[in-house]
């Protein structure tokens, strides 16, 4: 329970430095600590100048594009104070997909990273309703325009009296099938994804060290990276290299306890030759956006000794909403429902299905899906419920288990084929680097499997290796759902939050 008036950006700063926490460091990153009474300092100075000099008024879009680092925390710690909804971008964006952003978001001023502000220049002539770019210094020298108008301005602010239902967060995504939505999260949504997920499932405490790679742009970045340590008193390290083959190396110069990466980076980390045992500082790894492949799971915790901890979140939940616990997590498994939720697995009526039999997940709770100005929301919002779009069994002990996206399920001659389950059957074979199944039209079975392959270097892309790869699958699950179809390709296409495209490999078919 929250009050009714709340501004997340002062409860996750000036709140702990009244606690008594201001001595201790907020953020690493570019070469500096900064503690939380710097911090709270930093964003009051930047809030200023948005109000005093650049007219930001409360509802007010404000854009920020940049890589994860601690000056892109404080403009959007800044920007919630100053009672502005802030649309955070990822720095890979370009103008064709920033002009969408800044159209549907209705942004008249951007804060943007000198070094990124080329592609926001261009979208100028097609937006004439951002009238404002600022830019500012992602690196630690503070010489661009938002930095030389903060130097001089006093270090307290008095935060714009927010409600706490106030809208503070615009989070896009593309999904998986390439149309952008903006989501709307509360100021208080911010607070409860932490005093949810990140105190009952990671027991974040102030002496946690959190790094990882999502960026802050991607609401799961945000949580994990941001606010659940700031919720905390903890540290935020953010780094624009923190993705392997760095991020050994970077958790072991900060002493990291949580990490926040995707199965990929904990799968490319394992397979570096470093040694993992030096990764002692570590308690917690969280896995999420794509389903955690069991042999990651097993040897993540053969090789370091921690937990991996797999979960499902969704941009229009905010964040992870089904979790594996830390003293309470399995291979192949998604977990149960997050403090504040509850799930089911419903028909296309809305109807429960039996236990262990595969229907689509629905989900209600403290956070839920708001899109902005969208007719998909009455698809994704039905009787109360979330339907996140994907494909999940209960077992008789109550744990979720993924399945497929809903439109990963392939229907193969009469048989319900979950295309990530011959994944994760593809991916133990040796030769297989990467890969994605997806279901394609066959004039007998009505579409049979087909998989997309990136092989490991030194292995052919010839028959006998497809063959191998098919035998493979036969011998690891039920015969019938091996892939009739086995293409190599050298990349899988991806989303900018790492997620696989299948509708693309898909359209690739039909070119
Ligand atoms: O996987 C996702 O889409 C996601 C989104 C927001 C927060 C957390 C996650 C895992």
């Amino acid at each position: 329970n929250y009050p009714e008036r709340l501004n997340a950006g002062v409860e996750l700063c000036d709140r702990l430095v009244s606690q008594g926490l201001g001595g201790r460091i907020a953020l690493a990153g570019n070469g500096r600590r900064r503690t939380y009474q710097e911090l709270a300092e930093w964003t009051n100075r930047l809030a200023r100048v948005l109000v005093e000099d650049l007219g930001v008024v409360p509802g007010h879009r404000v854009l920020i594009r940049s890589a994860n680092n601690p000056a892109m925390v404080a403009c959007w710690l800044a920007a919630t104070k100053a009672g502005a909804v802030v649309v955070n971008t990822m720095p890979m964006l370009r103008a064709k997909e920033l002009t969408q952003v800044i159209d549907k978001a209705e942004v008249h001023l951007a804060l943007c990273d000198t070094r990124l502000v080329d592609e926001l220049l261009a979208c100028q002539t097609q937006c004439p309703g951002l009238t404002r770019i600022v830019g500012f210094d992602g690196t630690a020298s503070h010489d661009a325009e938002l930095d030389r108008l903060a130097l001089n301005k006093p270090a307290h602010f008095e935060a714009i009296d927010t409600a706490a239902d106030d809208v503070a967060l615009l989070g896009f995504t593309s999904g998986t099938t390439g149309s952008p939505k903006a989501t709307m999260h509360f100021h208080r949504d911010l607070l409860m994804i932490a005093d949810g997920y990140a105190k009952d499932v990671l027991k974040v405490t102030a002496d946690d060290v959190f790094v990882g790679s999502p960026p802050l742009a991607f609401t799961f970045g945000l949580g994990g990276l941001a606010i659940f340590p700031l919720r905390f008193g903890a540290c935020a390290v953010l780094l624009e290299h923190a993705s392997p083959p760095n991020m050994m190396e970077i958790i072991r110069e900060y002493q990291a306890t949580v990490v926040f990466t995707a199965p990929t980076a904990y799968r490319a980390m394992l397979a570096s030759p470093t040694r993992h045992e030096d990764l002692g500082s570590l308690r917690v790894a969280v896995s999420a956006g794509e389903t955690l492949p069991a042999p990651i799971y097993h040897d993540w915790i053969k090789q370091t000794g921690t937990p991996i901890i797999d979960g499902i979140g969704a941009t229009e939940m905010l964040h992870i909403f089904i979790s594996n616990r830390l003293d309470d997590h399995r291979p192949n498994c998604t977990g149960k429902p997050v403090t504040g939720y509850e799930a089911r697995i419903v028909d296309s009526d809305m109807q429960d299905v039996p236990v262990g039999s595969i229907g689509k997940l629905a989900v209600r709770g403290p956070t839920g899906c708001r899109y902005l100005a969208d007719r998909r929301q009455r698809h994704y919002v039905q009787e109360g419920w979330n339907i996140t779009g994907d494909a999940f069994y209960k077992d008789d002990e109550g744990y979720f288990h993924f399945a497929a996206r809903n439109d990963d399920m392939i229907i193969s001659a009469g048989y319900n084929i979950a295309g990530p389950e011959v994944e994760s059957a593809l991916l133990a074979h040796p030769a297989v680097k990467e890969c994605a199944v997806i279901g394609a039209t066959d004039p007998e079975r009505g579409q049979i499997v087909e998989a997309f392959v990136v092989l490991n270097a030194g292995f052919e892309e010839d028959d006998a290796c497809r063959q191998a790869l098919q035998d493979f699958v036969k011998q690891t699950i039920a015969p019938y759902k091996y892939p009739r179809s086995v293409r190599f390709i050298d990349t899988l296409p991806k989303t900018a939050t790492g997620k696989v495209q299948r509708f693309r490999l898909t359209q690739t078919r039909k070119d």
